[in-house]
């Protein structure tokens, strides 16, 4: 039988109040059980929640620098195991193993330039308007975080949400996607390796009915770090509104690539392949609409259906994959629906549009690398986020129409131009409102050093990654040090 693993609560590894459990199965072959995990409630959750309560105080008061210690052996221990924890995570997602290498190495960045902040934490110093008066601004840790991540990036989002929550000094409740719990419990049985005192963080695995909710819901949280849906943003949203608590969201895209007449197309065909295949399609950040100059929207088309049909699905772990499968067969019968969606509204499928069930497929949940030409930018396909290897190409007159398709868009994640134009690659950097700009390079890809998040229904305004994560996982305190020894008083004693 798969083995069995545990909630990980005020730093013991301790079986859920319920008796219950789940099952995570790999997606490339849904015989192999890669684990059995918990099926927590919200007794779990309180529990968890308390021992977050109880290690505040302590570990807000560890010098930012020592908190960033352990965070640099929790970067050494991520890269010393990056092969095995790069394996488990292709067997319980389905992503190939390079990929799955680059989700760890996300992490592995990320948590070596964010420990880097225990000797920064940047405030500022101002002068007073005041003789002998001092004027500062320091950064305060939240208090306890919740935090709840998607199975497309099993370590590397967690590692944004986890790492600047502690290094300014909070603690931290985390639950994982039903269908990436294994990644999560590698993840912080490293923190603990790493000397992460009981109880700064804890992990509790689960639905999100039964676990997310009461999380969301505890009066104690003081900020909720969530990414995954747009549905279930909305929902964090209002009930943090409610209970007067902070929230941060990065949700849906609907990114995209224009290709200008003057593009160098190869260099453009395999940006929008790995930006709309990559991962399965299964990114935030994925290509789902390639904007393309009437005058080589042919050949560019050609071309990109030529290089399509040789990609190679099966089992991630296998070096000579080009994609895995879907995360699990509801998002394969979402994805399917999808392509029925934009037949019907009129685009002309051009590769694809089917389950795989060839040589290698035929146990797991995998999707043909699917393209729709004539797609039209009101279609559903070309709004809604399909989170799947399904491509619409929408032809377009000149560069101002393009960049109003890009627009055209609930969300705001990422885009991208290739040109050859540095005029037009200017322009688009000033045009295209989205969080995100590449140009001549594809939609996906983000650097953890600078600020990752969108516009729009992308999220809340917030960035994760870079110092900008430091502004979700802190507070302002302004501080004002008299010493002249008398009362003096701001803005009356002005003359
Ligand atoms: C996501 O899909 O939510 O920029 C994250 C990228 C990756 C992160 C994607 N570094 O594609």
């Amino acid at each position: 039988m798969a083995k069995l693993f545990k909630n990980h609560i005020n730093g013991k590894w301790k079986a859920s109040a319920s008796g219950e459990i789940f099952e995570n199965v790999n997606p490339a072959n849904c015989n192999e059980v890669v684990g059995r995990f918990q099926k927590s409630n919200a007794k779990d959750v309180n529990e968890a929640i308390a021992a977050a309560e109880a290690a505040l105080p302590k570990w807000r008061a560890t010098p930012a620098p020592k908190r960033g210690e352990i965070l640099f052996k929790v970067a050494e221990l991520l890269l010393k195991n990056k092969e095995s924890l790069a394996r488990d995570m292709t067997r319980e997602m389905g992503k190939v193993i390079t990929e799955t290498r680059g989700d760890v190495q996300e992490a592995i960045d990320l948590t070596y330039y964010t420990a880097g902040e225990g000797r920064r934490l940047l405030g500022e110093t101002v002068p007073s308007e005041l003789k002998n008066k001092f004027c500062m601004s320091v950064r305060m840790p939240v208090g306890i975080v919740a935090a709840i991540t998607p199975w497309n990036f099993p370590i590397a989002i967690p590692s944004w949400k986890l790492i600047p929550a502690l290094i300014c000094g909070n603690t931290v409740v985390i639950k994982p996607a039903t269908d990436t719990p294994l990644s999560v419990v590698n993840f912080v049985k490293i923190f603990e390796q790493a000397g992460l005192p009981p109880g700064v963080l804890n992990l509790v695995t689960g639905s999100g009915t039964e676990v997310g909710t009461p999380m969301i819901e505890h009066d104690k949280v003081n900020l909720v770090s969530f990414t995954g849906s747009t549905d279930t943003g909305a929902v964090i949203a209002s009930t943090c509104a409610r209970n007067m608590k902070q929230y941060s969201l990065e949700m849906g895209g609907k990114n995209a690539i224009i290709v200008m007449d003057d593009a160098d197309l190869d260099l453009a065909v395999e940006g929008v392949l790995f930006g709309a295949f990559g991962t399965t399609g299964q990114r935030c950040t994925a290509c789902s609409r390639v904007i393309a100059h009437k005058k080589i929207v042919k050949k560019f088309t050609d071309l990109l259906v030529k290089r399509t049909r040789s990609l190679k699905l099966g089992d991630g772990l296998l070096a000579k994959t080009d994609i895995g499968p879907l995360i699990n067969e509801s998002q394969r019968t979402k994805v399917h629906n999808y392509v029925q969606i934009g037949k019907n509204e009129g685009a002309k499928l051009l590769i694809g549009g089917n389950y795989a069930t060839g040589k290698g497929c035929k146990n797991g949940s995998f999707y043909q690398p699917t393209i729709f030409a004539d797609v039209a930018s009101k279609m559903r396909i070309a709004q809604e986020e399909i989170f799947g290897p399904v491509l619409c190409i929408i032809p377009c007159n000149s560069f101002e129409q393009a960049v109003e398709i890009v627009n055209d868009s609930k969300f705001g994640l990422s885009s991208a131009i290739y040109t050859r134009d540095v005029n037009r690659a200017f322009q688009a950097m000033e045009t295209l409102d989205t969080g995100i700009t590449y140009i001549n390079a594809s939609t996906i890809g983000a650097e953890i050093q600078l600020p990752f998040g969108g516009t729009k229904g992308t999220g809340n305004g917030h960035r994760e990654a870079g110092t900008a994560a430091l502004e979700i996982f802190s507070e302002w305190k302004s501080v004002y040090v008299d010493y002249s020894g008398k009362l003096q008083k701001a803005q009356i004693e002005h003359d």
